[in-house]
């Protein structure tokens, strides 16, 4: 019974940490952590909401997005940028970006999901997955606790 109970806990554990992304209609894919991690990571230093300036190391959107199928090269143009990504944490709160917020095709700026604060794994408040947006003046979309990326178009 208690083994049970331990392996419940450690399989709820690390359904908690597994990321689902849904490309328009496909069938959602499940990312692991152990995939996130073969992705290209970037590392930038950015002050968060309380002000405190911290090191922070994750991989940009786009190539998740990028990993889930969908392409960011010369065919994202016209009507396919009438698209935008949905972050959904696992609170239920919400974050929308539009495509040129990250295509690296249009700006430098980058949009990662983190999994490390200065070289440690985030705390449970923040992680496993938090959004780290340098450039914005508010951190409305610095999601803690990324549990879904949806993208959709407009109708
Ligand atoms: N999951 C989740 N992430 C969230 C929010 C939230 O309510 N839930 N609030 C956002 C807002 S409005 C701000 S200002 C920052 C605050 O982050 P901090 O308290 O970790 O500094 O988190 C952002 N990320
Ligand atoms: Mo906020």
């Amino acid at each position: 019974m208690r083994l049970l109970f331990i392996l419940l806990a450690f399989s709820l554990q690390s359904l908690a940490a597994d990321l689902i992304v849904q490309i328009g209609t496909d069938k959602p894919i499940t990312v692991k952590m152990a995939d996130l991690e073969l992705l290209p990571h970037q590392t930038v230093k950015a002050a968060d909401h309380g002000g405190k300036e911290a090191r922070w190391t994750g991989v940009p959107l786009y190539q998740v997005l990028q990993h889930a199928g969908m392409s960011f090269g010369d065919s994202l143009r016209g009507p396919a940028l009438a698209q935008y990504v949905v972050i959904t944490a696992t609170d239920g709160y919400k974050a929308v970006f539009a495509l040129p917020e990250l295509d690296p095709r249009s700006t430098d700026d980058p949009v990662l999901f983190c999994e490390t604060m200065n070289d440690a794994p985030l705390p449970a408040d923040l992680g496993p997955l938090r959004m780290v947006v340098p450039k914005e003046k508010r951190h409305f979309r610095w999601v803690r606790n990324v549990a879904k990326i949806e993208l959709r178009k407009v109708e």
